[in-house]
């Protein structure tokens, strides 16, 4: 499954993940042996593959000739794409898609090999040994399109408050892949209305940016309470008339906004109540299944949240679709967890690093859901190198997307010089885990500093962690770190001073459930896991589970 609604009534697209594909790793003991896998797949969740870190090859044969592109939405972390035994593409991220056409392929039968590599080294700047683990495979769906002359590559549509009234920022990328030049006639139309036509003239293989703006009569905001989607329809037809290819996306009015201290979604002062949530599970890895995401949901909302962060990288687009379609709030962040100043200054990081950040705005700028970009959670931010690092990738997407704001984890406690540059200031904080000032004495504290001695002075302030770490079934009245009463007893104290923060904008727990490590991390977790979870890996309650579904319950999504 790619989205949850149709997105090309015109071009044909054929998933290839859903299907049985062959798996087989390229070194090791089992070199060159084949296994059958079902993708998207990640080989940890294989028998004999649990802690294999190298390259494996994933093959399908697909039918298909003339011009195909080739879509995947994930593949962990690096990716060398063959057809017929020629590369013809590759990529580097886990979190984020890509694409690869091809022309004038026989019509047939062809082989498809995907190599996934998910080994740490100098030219993987983002996956490192970290908190969480780097999986390898396909871990995200694949597609076959079949072509005409030209394709639409992505239509977007921003909605922009003017006044009483909506207007639309509509941005269309079409991509010629005929080897002449030809006119088409561009027809754009939201919800069935028509609102742009107009001719396009492409030259043989070369590319055109549309950008339109649309007045909205009549809308219905994206909200919480009434998350209404909007379809917007972009199609090209050819000289003939005849439709050449389509693409649908959604998206919903409303608007977010940062106003002094205080953070406004359609006008109404917000208060996040969140989870930070890793893709990840004991059975599928990071390639969660679609009912398996939207059972996180369920278990999110039944516990009271409004919000998840994605942290720390962008999620599977399926994820995206049911916080669109359920009204849930997002943060969504590139992809850099704790990367010290060395890691930082590593010759592929900024590249890297600002790469996910165009594809990740770029694939998800229509998801309303989203409302906060996230960048470079607890990196070097207290080092003038840090600094120049965040300043550029703020920029960056200040030139992609200005209708959300910005911000970044941060633990560089008094330390950081980057507060100038968000719109938010956000801070990951763990008293009563990490060491023992109380709760509301240590966010007072931290809270006190930024409005008074830094650069966020005036500005609206987030905790984006806080937390503290149990063992599933570890019950004891000692109250001992690591048993569920400790982890219940200190949630209950950190949710009550963050949410009785005045000026606090919201909380996200670290975190959802618990999360397998990179097993070759410096530091040590009991299990090689993250067992901060509420639920824990397999999503069973802990005795925190029932205390933060009652405070959640009782702070209203406004303030
Ligand atoms: C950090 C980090 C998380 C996780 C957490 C923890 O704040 O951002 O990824 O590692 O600490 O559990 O200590």
């Amino acid at each position: 499954m790619i989205r949850t609604f149709c997105t090309n009534k015109i071009r044909k697209t054929t998933e290839l993940s859903g299907s049985l594909w062959k798996f087989s790793p390229c070194s090791g003991e089992f070199a060159g042996k084949d296994y059958p896998v079902t993708v998207p797949c990640c080989w940890e969740s294989l028998p004999d593959f649990s802690a294999y870190r190298g390259v494996g090859v994933f093959s399908k044969e697909f039918q298909a000739g003339g011009a195909i592109r080739l879509v995947f939405k994930g593949v962990s972390h690096t990716a060398k794409v063959c057809v017929d035994g020629e590369e013809v593409g590759s990529h580097y991220n886990a979190f984020t898609p890509f694409s690869i056409v091809m022309k004038g392929l026989k019509e047939g039968c062809h082989k498809l090999e995907v190599y996934a590599d998910n080994t740490f080294s100098e030219a993987s700047a983002l996956h490192v040994p970290n908190d969480y683990m780097s999986y390898g495979g396909i871990s995200r769906g694949v597609v076959l399109e079949e072509l005409k002359e030209a394709y639409i590559e992505y239509v977007h549509a921003v909605p922009v408050k003017e006044g009483e009234g909506w207007k639309t920022q509509v941005e269309l990328k079409v991509v010629s892949v005929s080897d002449q030049d030809k006119t088409y006639g561009l027809a754009v139309q939201i919800e069935g209305q028509k609102a742009v036509t107009q001719e396009l003239v492409l030259k043989a293989g070369t590319e055109a940016i549309v950008k339109k703006e649309i007045w909205a009569e009549g809308v219905e905001v994206w909200e919480k309470e009434n998350p209404k989607l909007y379809q917007i329809t972009a199609a090209l037809s050819a000289a003939s008339g005849e439709i050449a290819d389509d693409l649908i996306d959604r998206f919903g009015y409303r608007e977010v906004k940062v106003q002094g201290k205080d953070i406004f979604l359609n006008g109404k002062k917000i208060r996040i109540k969140g989870f930070c949530r890793h893709e990840d599970h004991p059975m599928f890895c990071c390639a969660l299944p679609f009912a398996a995401i939207e059972q996180d949901l369920q278990i999110a909302m039944d516990l009271g949240a409004n919000a998840i962060r994605t942290s720390h990288y962008p999620n599977d687009e399926l994820f995206l679709d049911l916080c669109d379609e359920q009204g849930i709030w997002v943060w969504e962040e590139n992809h850099a967890r704790g990367l010290s100043l060395e890691q930082m200054e590593n010759p592929n990081f900024e590249r890297q690093a600002e790469d996910c950040i165009r594809e990740m705005i770029t694939a998800h700028i229509n998801h309303p859901s989203i409302i906060i970009w996230g960048i470079l959670n607890e990196c070097a931010s207290e080092t003038e190198y840090g600094y120049e690092c965040y300043k550029k990738q703020y920029e960056l997407i200040q030139k992609m997307d200005t209708s959300r704001p910005k911000s970044s984890a941060s633990c560089k406690f008094k330390t950081d010089i980057c507060f100038g540059l968000p719109d938010i200031v956000s801070y990951n904080l763990y008293p009563e885990w990490y060491h023992d000032t109380p709760a509301d004495e240590y966010v007072k504290d931290i809270y006190d500093w930024v409005q008074t001695d830094s650069e966020g002075s005036g500005k609206p302030f987030l905790i984006t962690e806080i937390g503290a770490g149990a063992i599933y079934g570890y019950r004891t009245p000692s109250m001992c770190k690591w048993s569920e009463e400790y982890q219940a007893k200190a949630l209950e104290s950190q949710i009550t001073a963050v949410l009785n923060q005045d000026g606090c904008s919201g909380i996200f727990i670290w975190q959802f459930c618990d999360v397998r490590i990179s097993f070759e991390w410096f530091s040590n977790r009991p299990r090689t896991m993250n067992n901060k979870g509420i639920v824990d890996e397999y999503r069973r309650r802990k005795l925190s589970y029932d205390v933060v579904k009652k405070l959640y319950h009782s702070y209203s999504d406004y303030q």
